[in-house]
């Protein structure tokens, strides 16, 4: 099963890949952990990504999508993924149609929702890194500009669903295996 997380920062979507990646038996691609690591390697890659990150902007599509195109081609994908975090711009998902076959296709695009007011609380808790009120906002902004575009890009495909994320998390999972079929 091909499965994509979405939503705005702090949604959510990280907690839940954990538990599908479970059930499923198939590996948690998150581009956020991927970048976080690159940056705290010191690679090429990390170094161009740090100050953008840090900023609450968007890591160049060309770099994310390098990033996730070597990891879907190994082994451990073949029977399908969860990619948490990508696509966040209508550019990305572009690239990913044109990598994925036409038996490899997209079977859910999961969209979290929650208010932006208990997301701030959420990231204030958390307290990563970019998890300052400024970045938050501006992680914001850029969530509205650039990754809510992907809403009506996947709604006119009939993939994507809905999930009320101001539940607790075993409710939010619950609702996310009614949809996907997994109990
Ligand atoms: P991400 O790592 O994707 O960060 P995120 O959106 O904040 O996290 P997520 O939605 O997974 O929230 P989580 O489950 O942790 O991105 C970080 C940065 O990387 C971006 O700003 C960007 O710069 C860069 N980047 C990543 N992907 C990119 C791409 N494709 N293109 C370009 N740049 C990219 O949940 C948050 C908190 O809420 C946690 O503390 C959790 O415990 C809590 N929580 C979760 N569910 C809850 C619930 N139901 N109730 C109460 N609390 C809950």
């Amino acid at each position: 099963m091909r499965i994509i997380l979405f939503g705005p920062p702090g949604c959510g979507k990280g907690t839940q890949a954990i538990f599908i990646s479970e059930a499923l038996a198939i590996p948690h691609l998150s581009t956020g952990d991927m970048l976080r690591s690159a940056v705290s390697s010191g690679s090429e890659i990390g170094l161009k990504a740090k100050n953008i990150m840090e900023s609450g902007g968007l890591v160049s599509d060309q770099i994310v999508f390098s990033i996730v195109e070597q990891r879907i081609a190994k082994d451990d994908c073949e029977k399908g993924f969860i990619l948490d975090g990508f696509p966040r711009t209508v550019n990305q998902a572009e690239k990913l149609d044109s990598l994925l076959s036409a038996n490899n296709k997209l079977d859910y695009v999961l969209r979290i929702k929650v208010d932006e007011e208990e997301i701030i609380k959420r990231l204030i808790d958390r307290a990563r890194e970019d998890d300052k009120p400024d970045i938050i906002k501006n992680r914001f902004k850029t969530y509205n500009s650039e990754t809510q575009p992907l809403i009506p890009f996947y709604e006119d495909r009939k993939i994507l669903f809905n999930i009320n994320g101001m539940q607790e998390i075993e409710k939010v999972s619950e609702d996310i295996k009614k949809i996907i079929g997994v109990f």
